[in-house]
């Protein structure tokens, strides 16, 4: 070959590796959008582009416009923050919100003799949330009890609010009925009973449920999916349906009673399933707290599971992920203690590299761009000075295939 078509060569490889390294590392590595923040454990995009979040220790919702996190709160509410599980929780969004501004979220309080559970609605004035009103409370019928507090809040594709509430570790609760404690529940929007609901004038959609934060509904055919914490095994994923009794305490993971509905997913050991967020087409991504990775779930059009692959560790075992919502920009976005993260779904892997800050992922892209560049330059100076020593005694055509052959084994190893 031509001294000049190993030079095209050369300048092919450098761009090659310059269109390969950086879209890989973007595309596989969960993207740190917004960092500092304090425990942002539940969060909702606007449909003008603004995000909301809940601090779960200082009452404060705060507003995120334009990529800034403004300084002055939406709202700051009074919560009680005794247990880990407490404090400002989940948050949902009216589906008027754009003419109504009403935002909804569930946090703890304790009035000097319980902890209560409470969903407080407020009204969007621009990033200022006025008008709390309580429209729904549930006592914690432990006076010490600080855990099993569920939390999560979801509008149903019915235009019906969703609340996860825990048994507080009151565990008869899950099977009892009369209680509001571990139930998936159902309520309008002023948190009043549907007509609909499966119960007459009751506000619960299904019970035997433990505890969990995190649940969401596929728009295609109005499946709500929810996560579930076990105890100390069975962690459940359960395609929640009405009147159904998903077992808690009498039954843990899969029980092949059909007195209960069995999950379509456990895990053993817990990994603390959290948010969900359908994404497209019969896929999920869910967070662990406990695993600490966002994790995408495929569903088989009957419902069962063909897949849950690990995207990316993130964070340390027990300081994981948080909540996890869909984009508007169709990118899958999840919280975890100090911040907010997006990640593209385009990327077709399961189990992702190790996770890397995407400013540590550039400089390595950088990194391995420099020494494709500075090999590939060694190589053509060293091969010019070869061949000007070579031309006086030896035919061209073995040096040119040796030079090749070098050349690729350089390809393969950058
Ligand atoms: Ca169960």
């Amino acid at each position: 070959m031509h001294r000049n078509g190993l030079v095209a060569l050369a300048v092919i490889t450098i761009l090659v590796f310059e269109s390969m390294v950086p879209s890989m590392v973007a595309a596989s590595n969960p993207v740190l959008v917004y960092s500092g923040l304090n425990f942002p454990v539940s969060f909702r995009f606007t449909p003008d582009g603004r995000i909301l979040f809940n601090e779960r220790t200082t009452g404060n919702i705060r507003v995120i416009q334009s990529g800034i996190i403004l300084p002055t709160p939406f709202a700051t509410l009074a919560v009680a923050t005794d247990g880990p599980e407490q404090g400002l929780l989940g948050m949902a969004l009216d589906p008027d919100f754009a003419t109504n501004g009403f935002v909804y979220v569930y946090r703890t309080v304790y009035n000097g003799s319980y902890y209560h559970g409470l969903v407080t609605r407020l009204n969007a004035t621009g990033n200022t949330g006025v008008n709390p009103v309580t429209i729904f409370d549930v006592t914690n019928p432990s006076p010490g009890n600080l855990y099993h507090n569920g939390g999560y809040l979801k509008f149903g594709p019915d235009r019906r609010l969703y609340a996860q509430v825990g048994e507080f570790q009151n565990q008869q609760l899950a099977q009892n009925l009369s209680s509001n404690a571990g139930k998936i529940l159902r309520m309008n929007a002023d948190g009043t009973v549907p007509i609909d609901n499966p119960y007459r004038g009751s506000l619960v959609y299904a019970y035997g449920i433990r505890n969990g934060f995190g649940m969401d509904f596929d728009p295609t055919n109005g499946n709500l999916i929810e996560t579930e914490a076990g105890p100390a095994s069975n962690d459940e994923i359960n395609v929640i349906v009405p009147k159904g009794n998903y077992g808690w305490p009498n039954c843990s993971g899969r029980c092949t009673n059909t007195a209960y509905v069995d999950p379509i997913a456990t895990f053993t050991p817990v990994v603390t399933p959290t948010g969900i967020a359908y994404s497209s087409g019969g896929e999920y991504f869910f967070g662990e707290w406990t695993g600490a990775s966002l994790n995408r779930l495929k569903l088989n059009s009957s419902g069962t599971v063909q897949s849950i692959e690990q995207i990316s560790p993130i964070g340390a075992t027990n300081d994981g992920v948080l909540d996890v919502v869909l984009g508007p920009d169709q990118k899958i976005y999840f919280s975890t203690r100090s911040g907010i993260y997006s990640y593209d779904t385009s990327f077709p892997g399961g189990t992702g590299p190790p996770f890397a800050p995407n400013i540590s992922s550039s400089l390595i892209s950088f990194g391995l761009i420099a020494i494709g560049i500075s090999a590939t330059i060694i190589f053509v100076l060293f091969f010019q000075r070869r061949r000007k020593r070579s031309e006086s005694r030896q035919p061209v055509c073995p040096t040119k295939s040796k030079a090749l052959l070098t050349l690729r084994r350089l390809e393969s190893q950058l």
